[in-house]
């Protein structure tokens, strides 16, 4: 039996995080919670940080470290938090020298020698899907390794006499009915929300991978373009686990691809209300994989909430991302939406490759014309093992002086030949100052009070004013000083 730490470290920091934010949303990190549970399964005892909830900082988490004296920590590895791991992983090993850390998640998935070589505290990486690579890791460790054993392990990088061994892929999950639950019991239930109201929140992923190839998203490299679905029953299991066990109401199916399949979504919607489960939920969902029948037993079921990644608002951009939809399909989505009374959330990514000053400006007046609920607008970034990652290199459009932290989605990072990185973080603010006014104020404080007495009675609800009030005084203080407090 192996005493085991998963870290989520603490988040990246820029003058975006730092704000107070409307969008500001804090999930479980599930793929710990998922290695959790199937390391528990096989006799090991875990535990799980998740720091960036509970505010604490890469030292405040040697806390935990001396209070559970892991024999392996497991430390989640995204490229823009790469140096907040790196440092907890030093921080470890500066005090307890003969404990194994092991790095996992995306960036060390794409860029395995560059992290192995970052720092020396870092003596193994989980490749990919981590749930049984990590677990014959922890045992081959458990056991006392030679190279040969480590060898045999698909999916994991380590130095050997100096040189990186990066061993074959491993096989993905074939059957992801078979996983255990993810092991919430050792996350901080309470600290999960989203959008600025503190409604008690919990996350689950009704399947994994996406089958689409858009260019600048690092999902479909990550797990190959295949897309692998949970069947309806495990998924709604789940749910009603949610609920009675943990006592939360408010669902989200965060997938990168939940509605691939509208027969898989119907049967879980079906299933929710012949349960008569007492939950509201909220998923993502591509505009050309839905239709308005499947969005009405979606909405019959309570699922109050889509988001959607509409991208762009130029039909070329969209063309040139590879994302294969039409802007008449985006705005016939919203439609649908609008007429079944569900809330939606537009996500947008300004600066992609193709965009110009004059397209930046046809998106956001076609998100004005959408109206979406909550609109989320991104800066373009390229992330290693994307087909964008490699435009940009190859480009030059990456400046020399870039960190893997500024790759957050919130500090704009590319200077292309139509746009810089400082007329792209304009634009984003000016964006948000032309997208939010009083009346998209109130219809949110309206949104957030109806959701929020749906989810947590007229008492519960009483909270979500003075919370949306307050930031967004601060919002309209902020922007008469001329500039937003808020990237996100
Ligand atoms: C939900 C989600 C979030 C949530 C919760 C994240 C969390 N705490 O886990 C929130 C909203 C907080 C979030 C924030 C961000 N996210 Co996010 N997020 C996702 C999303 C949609 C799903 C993640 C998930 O739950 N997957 C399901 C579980 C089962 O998979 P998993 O987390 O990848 O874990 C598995 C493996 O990766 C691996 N693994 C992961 N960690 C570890 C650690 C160890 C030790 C081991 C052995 C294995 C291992 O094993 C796990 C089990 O199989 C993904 C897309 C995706 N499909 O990955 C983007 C994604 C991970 N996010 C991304 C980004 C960019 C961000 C932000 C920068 C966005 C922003 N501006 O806020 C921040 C960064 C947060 C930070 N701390 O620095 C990128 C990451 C790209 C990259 N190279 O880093 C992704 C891939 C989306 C994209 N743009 O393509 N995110
Ligand atoms: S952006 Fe969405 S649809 Fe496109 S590849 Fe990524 S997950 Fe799939």
């Amino acid at each position: 039996m192996s005493k085991v730490l998963l870290i989520n470290p603490a988040e990246f920091e820029t003058k975006y995080t730092k704000a107070p934010s409307l969008n500001r949303m804090v999930f479980p990190p599930l793929g710990l919670a998922y290695i959790a549970a199937v390391l528990e399964e096989n006799g090991h005892k875990v535990s799980i940080l998740d720091a960036p909830p509970l505010q604490i900082k890469e030292k405040q988490l040697m806390e935990t470290v001396r209070k559970t004296k892991p024999d392996i920590v497991g430390i989640q590895a995204y490229t823009s938090a790469i140096y907040q791991a790196k440092t907890a992983a030093e921080c470890i090993k500066q005090e307890y020298p003969d404990t194994t850390v092991v790095f996992g998640g995306h960036h060390p998935t794409f860029m395995p020698d560059d992290t192995l070589k970052m720092s020396k505290s870092i003596d193994y990486l989980v490749r990919g899907e981590g749930e049984y690579t990590f677990l014959k890791l922890t045992e081959a460790l458990e056991n006392g390794t030679n190279g040969k054993k480590l060898k045999d392990i698909k999916g994991i990088s380590f130095r050997s006499n100096g040189a990186v061994v990066n061993t074959p892929d491993a096989d993905f999950i074939k059957d992801l009915d078979a996983l255990p639950f993810p092991a919430r019991h050792l996350l901080p239930m309470d600290e999960y929300h989203y959008f600025g109201a503190r409604r008690e929140m919990q996350s689950l992923l009704s399947s994994r991978g996406c089958p689409f190839k858009c260019r600048f998203c690092a999902v479909g490299a990550y797990y190959k373009n295949v897309w692998r679905p949970r069947s309806a029953k495990n998924v709604v299991d789940e749910m009603e686990q949610i609920r009675e066990k943990f006592g939360i109401r408010a669902i989200a199916v965060m997938d990168d691809m939940a509605t691939f399949s509208k027969r898989r979504i119907r049967n879980i919607c079906q299933d929710i209300r012949e349960r008569d489960l007492d939950i509201y939920w909220g998923t993502v969902s591509r505009v050309d994989t839905m239709d308005f029948e499947t969005l009405k037993l979606m909405a019959k079921s309570r699922c109050l909430q889509v988001l959607v990644g509409v991208e762009s608002g130029s039909e070329r951009v969209l063309q040139n991302s590879h994302k294969g939809i039409s802007l008449q399909q985006i705005e016939q989505f919203f439609i649908w939406c609008k007429k079944l009374g569900m809330d939606t959330v537009a996500s947008v990514v300004f600066g992609l490759p193709g965009d110009t000053k004059e397209s930046l400006q046809e998106t956001l007046w076609f998100i004005k014309k959408l109206n979406p609920g909550v609109a989320v607008f991104s800066a373009a970034t390229p992330y290693p093992g994307t087909p964008f990652w490699d435009e940009a290199k190859q480009n030059g459009w990456l400046p020399k002086e870039t960190k893997w932290s500024d790759l957050n989605m919130y500090d704009p990072v590319l200077n292309t030949n139509e746009i810089t990185k400082e007329e792209l973080e304009d634009f984003i603010q000016f964006a948000y100052l032309k997208f939010r006014g009083p009346k998209w104020g109130m219809q949110r404080l309206y949104n957030d009070f109806r959701y929020t007495q749906k989810i947590h009675g007229f008492l519960g609800a009483i909270r979500v004013p003075p919370l949306t009030v307050r930031l967004f005084v601060r919002w309209f203080r902020e922007k008469s000083r001329g500039k937003t407090f808020d990237g996100s």
